[in-house]
């Protein structure tokens, strides 16, 4: 009964603490356990993947909703890509050509068999809408653009159609506004697609080889038409004959 009694003496005073007061020591065997801050856990901020490039000439995804302090960490897939930003009624011109904090990643690439995959870090320092597009080529023509933080649904569309309409596009110039780095490929938000087959192309034209076959069968069936060869033979032979004896008559003639 004493040892009770004082074990629940001891329980009362420690809820009593005014601290936090962190789970009594866990008795020996017992499992330890920890508490995650919900309220830490509502304002921690982020990193948001956006993958480009790859097969296709995309940035995936193209609408991204992020927080002050979250970073968009772009991730390069196949190809030689940018991040380039654009004043909403300019797509595919650099921002930076008028305002120098416009974002520009310079050109990433990505060829098969890397294992580091290159990638821009960029801070989010305003939840302003923000107008992304490739510099690289016709890929913003093609649609490689994006939005972050859109006020509605329909920015986004527009933007790819006000890209699409363009002739050209204009390159940034200094890196600006993020950090250009590289992670682990199995660190990667994508798996690149497989390598294209360069052998197979090669190895078809040994297989045309039945072709050749197909025509040794052809060669067959040309032997039964030689038999006609030899009928005109005999034909050319008929004219020659002929023509001898016509020569001989009119030597004759003249010594008679
Ligand atoms: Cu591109």
């Amino acid at each position: 009964m004493k040892f009770i009694l004082g074990a629940s003496l001891l329980a009362a005073t420690v809820s009593a603490l005014p601290s936090p007061a962190p789970p009594a020591a866990a008795a020996p065997g017992q499992p330890r356990k920890f508490t995650i801050r919900q309220d830490f856990l509502a304002t921690a901020n982020k990193i948001i993947p956006v993958v480009v490039g790859g097969p296709q000439d995309t940035y995936a995804p193209n609408v991204v909703t992020a927080a002050v302090g979250d970073i968009v960490q772009f991730q390069f897939s196949n190809g030689n890509h940018t991040v380039t930003q654009s004043a909403a009624e300019a797509a595919c011109q650099p921002l930076q050509a008028t305002v120098a904090t416009g974002v520009h990643s310079g050109h990433i690439p990505f060829v098969d068999g890397q294992t580091e995959v290159g990638t821009f870090n960029m801070p989010v320092t305003s939840t302003d809408t923000m107008f992304l597009y490739c510099a690289t080529g016709p890929h913003c023509q093609e649609g490689q653009v994006m939005v972050i933080n859109p006020t509605d649904d329909q920015q986004i569309v527009d933007y790819v159609k006000a890209s699409q309409s363009t002739t050209a596009s204009v390159d940034g110039t200094a890196v600006v506004g993020g950090t250009v780095g590289t992670i682990p490929l199995a660190e990667a938000a994508f798996v690149p697609a497989p390598a294209e087959e360069a052998a197979p192309p090669a190895a078809a034209p040994p297989a045309a080889a039945p072709p050749a076959a197909a025509p040794a069968e052809p060669a067959a069936e040309p032997a039964e038409p030689a038999a006609p060869e030899t009928t005109p033979p005999p034909a050319p032979a008929d004219p020659a004959a002929p023509e001898p004896p016509t020569t001989t008559i009119t030597i004759t003639v003249p010594p008679v």
